[in-house]
């Protein structure tokens, strides 16, 4: 059913360049997908506020199942296409959308904020659960990648997803693409490109699990510390700790080193804020 090569063609490859995401790529079957929500959902069940706020933050630390996603052979081939073939895995995010709560996601460009330099990095969006306009997928603002970084305020408004509700005003709405995936697809966005998303109004939720980012390995934490897993090839420059990868699910050890590396992240994410927010 699925291609073993996953490189990106030369069409994925214009598109990205052109437009700053392409999408949609197939990466596991829908079965997969729901292995992974169970997973999740187990994780949930048995530690309920393990996965909130900052704790959506490197689920992939704890679970072997997203440790598995992050890992996977198709999508470092894809990513390899876009960055070389050394690539860290810098960090991951759980965006969840429940239904009849007010989650979205203010337009905004990743690289306003994460603080990695250069810009040789590229986030992956996997898809949990399907993801489309009803349940408020991604949208993207075609081409904007190609300007410079914008002004963002910082709205800490109820609902917002990020940080800070980092968020980018007169973004034409009507000009955006809404990225419809399948449970087991991704998309893969620039780090400069202008996207949010809306609120899930469907009736189920809405699962994406972000690879947030995978970078190269001439790229630094300027803002911070951030520890690294390496995903492919070596890493000729070791800017960054290694942080190791889960054995099982839930074991105590894995969950310390998440929430130590956790606490960095909010560093990064809150210089220069005087809040503190959900992200
Ligand atoms: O999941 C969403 O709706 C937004 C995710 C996002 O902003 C990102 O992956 O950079």
């Amino acid at each position: 059913m699925f291609n073993n090569m996953s490189y990106l063609n030369s069409n994925q490859l214009k598109q990205y360049k052109e437009e700053g995401f392409v999408s949609p790529l197939d990466i596991f079957s829908k079965d997969k997908a729901l292995d992974i929500r169970n997973e999740i959902e187990y994780i949930e069940k048995k530690l309920p506020y393990e996965l909130e706020k900052s704790g959506r933050y490197n689920a992939h630390l704890i679970s072997p199942l997203l440790d598995e996603v992050t890992h996977n052979s198709k999508i470092l081939d894809a990513v390899q296409s876009l960055i070389g073939e050394n690539i860290l895995v810098c960090g991951t995010t759980l965006f969840i959308k429940n239904p009849n709560e007010k989650g979205f996601v203010s337009y905004h460009q990743d690289a306003k904020y994460i603080g990695l330099e250069p810009h040789n990095w590229v986030t992956a969006w996997v898809a949990i659960t399907d993801s489309n306009e009803e349940n408020g997928c991604m949208r993207m603002w075609s081409g904007s990648h190609k300007d410079n970084l914008k002004d963002h305020d910082q709205k800490f408004n109820e609902g917002n997803l990020l940080t800070r509700g980092q968020t980018i005003k007169n973004v034409p709405k009507e000009k955006t693409t809404p990225l419809i995936l399948k449970a087991g697809q991704m998309s893969l966005h620039h780090p400069t490109v202008v996207h949010g998303s809306d609120l899930n109004k469907s009736n189920d939720r809405r699962i994406g699990f972000v690879i947030q980012s995978y970078i190269g390995t001439n790229v630094k934490q300027i803002l911070g510390k951030n520890s690294v897993q390496l995903a492919r090839g070596i890493d000729e420059f070791n800017y960054h700790e290694i942080i190791k990868r889960p054995q099982s699910l839930l074991k105590e050890s894995d969950l310390k080193i998440k929430k130590k590396e956790n606490d960095n992240l909010q560093n990064i994410f809150y210089k220069g804020s005087s809040k503190k927010g959900s992200y």
